[in-house]
């Protein structure tokens, strides 16, 4: 079986996932497309890189993301660096034909991540875009249901994505709360999820009505690169002072291209919600439910039902269900983070393979760019319905 010697650009949390997951991925989908061998991992300094490759698994470390991009034995690369960075990474690494896997969002504009569709196009590299969460069994199922015609017509999607790590005032200003550097706040970090799911299930969004609120416009300046999310800093009650220029709160209205329509709100200050990401989808037959912090379930309703029998029943995915061969013997053993990102590094590595398009990739990705900025747009003009233009 093929070997591929994978870069993972980036040491933080979500290297951990990734790093995981390439690891285990072999583990849970076998035959495999393809074994990933953790080779390379860059960190900001050479002693931070050389802690995450004993700590990770990697054979080499490198505080330049550039030697791994230019390393000839590297064959695909993690980026899972904030968010300004990720067009000249994989601009370079689509050069030098690495295939990608992206965290989110692709980029912070769309210009930024046409360039990066035209780099995959032009060096004909594999590209995808770390969208994780519809990797979970249960909203793979919502798909499946949906495109039986079960439900019927789609006629409303309602989604959010509420947490709660940076409600307290003294979360120190990471680089989340920069829009130089993250683009937007819990529009891109969070909300760009919902998008994805939304496209995913439904359709492409054509129209945009949106409102983006900042609670909190100042943060206690942090000295540590250490992205700990709602930890307040040592010392935070003297620590100067820092502007926040970023979105706490994004609540938009959708239409869909076939007419559906839907609305959707993300935040990271919503006390008591942890990683509260659902849906809630009408159909002219039936609806779907889904809430990530029960992630076996899927609730699912239909107007076929007798009458005095109707109303949500809870299907708990298992070993019938997407990817669910591949996982756990029986249902609800617990479907967690860590499957979803072993289902996207299949789905990546597959990809790879077979010469296919993995999904969602750069393209997605810019497509949710194009969101991003006509909800922008709209909230500039108090709201007005604003269309997404491609
Ligand atoms: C912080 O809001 C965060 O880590 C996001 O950046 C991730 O995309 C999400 O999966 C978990 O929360």
């Amino acid at each position: 079986m093929k070997t591929y010697n994978v870069g993972v650009i980036g040491a933080g949390f979500m290297a951990k996932a990734h790093s995981m997951a390439y690891a285990a991925m072999p583990m849970f989908f076998w035959p495999a497309p393809g074994i990933p061998v953790r080779y390379s991992i860059c960190d900001v300094t050479a002693d931070l890189a050389a802690d995450a490759a004993s700590r990770l698994g990697f054979t080499k470390s490198t505080d330049d993301w550039r030697t791994i991009v230019n390393d000839p034995d590297v064959d695909a690369v993690s980026i899972c660096t904030p968010n300004d960075s990720h067009a000249e990474i994989a601009i370079a690494a689509a050069r030098n034909g690495k295939h990608i896997l992206c965290e989110k969002p692709l980029a912070n504009t769309a210009a930024e991540a046409k360039a990066m569709v035209d780099a995959v196009v032009d060096n004909n590299v594999t590209n995808m875009l770390a969208f994780n969460y519809r990797h979970t069994p249960a909203v793979a199922l919502a798909r499946e249901i949906i495109d039986s015609g079960e439900i019927g017509t789609v006629q409303t999607f309602r989604g959010t994505y509420l947490q709660d790590w940076s409600a307290d005032a003294s979360t120190p200003l990471s680089w989340r709360f920069q829009s130089a550097i993250a683009g937007s706040g819990a529009l891109g970090d969070i909300g760009t999820h919902v998008i994805d799911l939304a496209r995913y299930l439904v359709g492409e969004i054509n129209e945009v009505a949106a409102n983006l609120k900042t609670y909190i416009p100042q943060r206690p300046l942090s000295n540590s690169t250490v992205d700990k999310l709602g930890a307040a800093a040592p010392g935070v009650e003297t620590a100067p002072m820092g502007a926040v220029d970023v979105d706490d709160e994004a609540s938009f209205a959708v239409r869909f291209a076939d007419g559906a329509t839907g609305s959707i709100e993300a935040t990271r200050n919503a006390w008591g919600r942890n990683n509260f990401i659902t849906f809630e989808i009408h159909g002219s037959a039936g609806s779907i439910y889904f809430d990530y912090e029960h992630r076996d379930e899927l609730r699912v309703a239909y107007a076929s039902d007798r009458a005095d029998r109707r109303g949500f029943r809870i299907i708990q995915t298992g070993p019938q269900h997407p990817y669910g061969d591949h996982l756990w013997p029986i249902p609800a053993l617990g479907i967690g983070y860590c499957e979803t990102k072993i289902v996207e590094t299949y789905e990546f590595f597959k990809a790879i393979t077979d010469g296919t398009q993995a999904s969602p990739n750069f393209a997605d990705g810019l497509a949710i760019c194009h969101i991003v900025e006509a909800i922008q747009r709209s909230h500039l003009t108090d709201g007005a319905w604003t269309h997404v233009t491609r």
